[in-house]
């Protein structure tokens, strides 16, 4: 009977032993992964599991919605788990910047938020070199790997076909508006527009999506996601934080440029603009009739999209033929209504993204989280996001056309857009 008593004493004191290097093993295998639901989930370097995830699928706080209160279809977004360990994209950052932009270089870094836990690269370009200050400095703010490319005069400088002294004459006309007497910002627009997804830098790295940032801007946001993976995975190709209102007078005759192009390619048969309307995203920058530009678009100073949008044929050829046209001379057009119109006319709406999450200023202007569950790992004051309540936001507008189903369902943007009464 004793002897039963010991052996069996033995059996648990052998399960308990067990019990404890399993413990152990779990310990050290899971321990650095996972973030209890209690803990603190976005501390620097430290982030959770890509958590097929114990906690994930009951996480709600990795969700948002938002939307214009008069909107039934509000748009709820649900984010992947916290976690740095997900696999990189091929992508980066690139910024056209120049050296006398330094210090607001750096402040516009996404590291300390963002970044460090993702090291994706960056890509820094100007048509001038850059100081040995400015490559050093920028180096050590990161510990990514950092590139410098110099923008050259194919990509710089007057097109032959443009008159110059025309567009001189037009500079001094356009003094009054934004930049209007300005040549710096045309070359840097026309850049935006057609020139920095082929620079040879850009094509060497090979980045199937990028990330633009610029000077002089901030990134309020603790991010604990991958966002490029957010963006193949779910299938989006353009992601914005902030839209707004263009002023007209910088643009006068783009729409009935891009008007032209998309009706010669009617013309032609070559169906660029092949998409219904009501699966486009026509109604964030047109009436129902597609006649005026109402002048919202994407700004384009926060920009993360695939690169082959704008490697694409019919982009390739629609910036040509608008940089025929003179309007990033004669006129001042900026890359962001160029971006905005086309996306908004080529691309499924589905295959858009808007980063609610990343709080975001450029100028006076931010974009500040509002939801509690976000409000916490951003440090802006949500009183002062311009979303839904000041006029030039143009973000109702989006969210509205995302909800619109059209009741002419057979049009495609092409048919729209067509000018009435120009033959072949
Ligand atoms: N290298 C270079 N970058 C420029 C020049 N002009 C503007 N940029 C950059 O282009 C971007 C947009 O210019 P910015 O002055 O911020 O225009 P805004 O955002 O429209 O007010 C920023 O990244 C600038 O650093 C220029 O002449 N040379
Ligand atoms: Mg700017």
């Amino acid at each position: 009977m004793l002897s039963i008593t010991r052996r069996s004493s033995c059996y648990w004191l052998q399960i308990v032993f067990i019990i404890h290097i399993l413990g152990a093993i779990w310990y050290v295998v899971y321990r650095p992964t996972l973030v209890l639901p209690w803990q603190h989930r976005h501390q620097r370097g430290h982030i959770g599991d890509d958590g097929d995830g114990l906690f994930a699928a009951l996480d709600d706080s990795r969700s948002w919605t938002t939307g214009p209160p008069h909107n039934p279809n509000q748009l709820t977004v649900q984010l992947p788990p916290a976690s740095n360990r997900t696999p990189r994209v091929n992508a980066g950052f690139v910024v056209l910047v120049r050296n006398t932009e330094l210090g607001e270089m750096l402040e516009s870094m996404y590291e300390e938020r963002f970044n460090r836990k993702f090291d994706y690269p960056w890509l820094f370009l100007n048509e001038e070199p850059f100081t040995e200050e400015f490559k050093r400095r920028t180096t050590a703010a990161t510990n990514a790997k950092t590139h410098f490319g110099f923008v050259d005069e194919s990509m710089w400088s007057y097109p032959t076909w443009i008159n110059q002294t025309l567009a001189a004459e037009q500079r001094e006309k356009m003094r009054g508006l934004p930049y209007g007497a300005s040549e710096s910002y045309r070359h840097m627009c026309r850049f935006q527009s057609g020139f920095f997804w082929r620079h040879p830098l850009f094509l060497e790295l090979g980045w199937e999506y990028y990330w633009r940032v610029e000077p002089h801007v901030r990134y309020y946001c603790e991010l604990d996601y991958d966002p490029f993976l957010y963006m193949k995975q779910n299938n989006k190709k353009y992601g914005f934080t902030i839209s707004f209102v263009e002023n007209g007078g910088t643009i006068p005759t783009l729409w009935e440029a891009i008007r032209r192009f998309v009706t010669a390619t009617e013309i032609y048969g070559q169906n660029q603009f092949a998409l219904k309307t009501k699966d486009t995203l026509y109604r964030f920058i047109t009436d129902e009739n597609g006649e005026q530009y109402n002048q919202c678009h994407f700004w384009t100073n926060f920009e993360i999209a695939r690169t082959d949008l704008w490697q694409s044929d019919t982009y390739q050829k629609l910036f040509e033929f608008l940089d025929r046209s003179g309007g990033f001379f004669y006129e001042r057009w900026g890359d962001a209504p160029v971006h905005s119109i086309f996306a908004a006319l080529f691309l499924h709406k589905d295959e858009f993204h808007y980063f609610h999450d990343i709080g975001y200023k450029h100028s006076v202007y931010e974009h500040c989280p509002e939801s509690d569950t976000l409000a916490d790992k951003c440090f802006c004051n949500p009183a002062n996001t311009l979303d839904y309540k000041d006029p030039m936001s143009c973000l109702t507008r989006y969210m509205d056309a995302l909800a619109e189903n059209s009741v002419d369902k057979d049009t495609t943007v092409g048919q729209l857009l067509r000018l009435p009464g120009v033959a072949a």
